[in-house]
């Protein structure tokens, strides 16, 4: 085992604690990384988390504040959020959310009152917990319905979304989700929510970074509410945030805080400032379109070895891949593809019979994988490893093979070189 950025110095005294953080760094370098929300920030992120910043409380926001001593926080909040901003073209940015599903609880605060009606994506279809899950608190607080995807082309269909519109009549329409490999069209939700007197919020937390890097449509043109997370295509710190129109702002910043949280991360804000920075530049345009070819051709690979890809492929970075296809659950997937050092998650295909904890599909993602430099080739090789093991999960021989290839490619393609 390798001990990386984290080893433990002079200073470092929790020799337990820092044990388990080098194996996690070891872990992380000598697996692929396929869980579709993950990725790995850069050392320049990192290293702001472990700044002084964390030991500042700073209530409030930049130059209002229910603390003393806050000269140079605010100095990092401005320029998060100035940058945020800039990124996205959005007019106001709020980076105080410390996840998505806490954007999520003030973009609703926001703009809802306990018990009006939301219409989201189902999450058995690919939505999320906090649109409407009966033990979240968007669930218990608000009156969820759900649409979901067309039985046959497993695709949105947006007649379909207008129609439970107009039944509904809800307050609030939601796009976004967690496990949809298809482009979403905005501006036809934001028609259907104009037609029948909604607000339109986006949840663009899985493709924050392909809208950050041009290689999805954006949302802020058409939404009120934009809610994203730090961690994911975007590659930064782990967290949220909100962008809006600036006529919402004061609804949105009272809703976070003292609505929904205290102290921000001051320490996370700063690494968010550095992720937009990284995020502006020429080079992340050109990783968010090889996430994108990356995930087409693994899902293309994938195919060609006679598995199945909900909704016969990808035009993002996730897919979901059908393992009932090949006789397995999701979960036996899963394990089997973890014993060889390849993570990924189990996941509930459209329409699936079996129970979330087995599910029958996997979900796959390029965010991570395309970040420690995979390229259309290694997605060839990727394709015929998965397809093997999935096709002979107790074969010790494929098993202890295709590991070793996995070892191979990564030691050959580090994260943290
Ligand atoms: N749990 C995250 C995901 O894996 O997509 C979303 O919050």
């Amino acid at each position: 085992m390798t001990l990386q950025s984290s080893t433990p110095n002079a200073t470092n005294t929790d020799a337990e604690v820092w044990a388990s953080i080098a194996k996690e760094e070891a872990r992380q370098e000598e697996q692929l990384e396929l869980i579709a929300s993950e990725n790995h920030a850069s050392k320049e992120v990192m290293a702001a988390m472990g700044t002084a910043l964390t030991n500042k409380y700073a209530e409030g926001y930049p130059g209002r504040r229910y603390y003393g001593g806050c000269e140079y926080v605010d100095e990092v909040e401005d320029l998060a959020r100035n940058r945020a901003r800039e990124l996205f073209g959005s007019e106001r940015a709020n980076v105080q959310p410390h996840s998505g599903t806490q954007a999520n609880m003030a973009a609703f605060m926001s703009v809802l009152e306990p018990g009006d009606k939301v219409l989201a994506m189902s999450l058995d279809h690919g939505g999320h917990l906090s649109h409407g899950h009966t033990k979240n608190f968007s669930g218990v607080f608000y009156d969820f319905h759900s649409y979901g995807v067309d039985p046959t082309s497993e695709r949105l269909d947006m007649d379909k979304v207008r129609q439970q519109a107009l039944s509904l009549r809800p307050k609030l329409v939601i796009a976004g989700a967690s496990a949809y490999s298809r482009p979403i069209d905005f501006s036809a939700f934001a028609a259907i929510a104009k037609e029948v007197d909604a607000l339109f919020m986006v949840d663009m937390a899985h493709i924050a970074g392909l809208v950050a890097g041009g290689a999805h449509a954006s949302p802020v043109p058409h939404a009120d509410l934009v809610t994203l997370t730090t961690h994911k295509t975007l590659r930064g710190p782990r967290g949220g945030m909100i962008l809006c129109p600036k006529e919402r702002i004061v609804k949105v910043n009272s809703a976070l805080f003292p609505g929904g949280q205290g102290g921000p991360l001051m320490h996370v804000i700063a690494a968010k400032a550095i992720a937009f920075r990284e995020a502006q530049q020429e080079s992340f345009k050109r990783y968010a379109a090889e996430v994108v070819s990356n995930a087409s051709a693994l899902a293309d690979g994938l195919m060609e070895a006679g598995i199945r890809i909900v909704s016969g492929g990808t035009d993002n970075h996730v897919m979901l891949v059908d393992v009932g296809s090949v006789g397995l659950s999701g979960a036996a997937a899963e394990d089997a593809l973890h014993r060889v050092n390849i993570t990924c998650n189990k996941n509930l295909i459209p329409f699936d019979k079996r129970p979330p904890m087995e599910a029958s599909g996997v979900r796959l993602g390029t965010a991570a994988i395309t970040t420690r430099g995979l390229d259309g080739g290694d997605m060839g090789l990727l394709a015929g490893w998965i397809s093997e093991v999935l096709r002979a999960p107790e074969d010790e021989t494929t098993l202890t093979r295709v590991r070793g290839a996995v070892a191979e490619l990564t030691g050959r393609r580090p994260i943290y070189a």
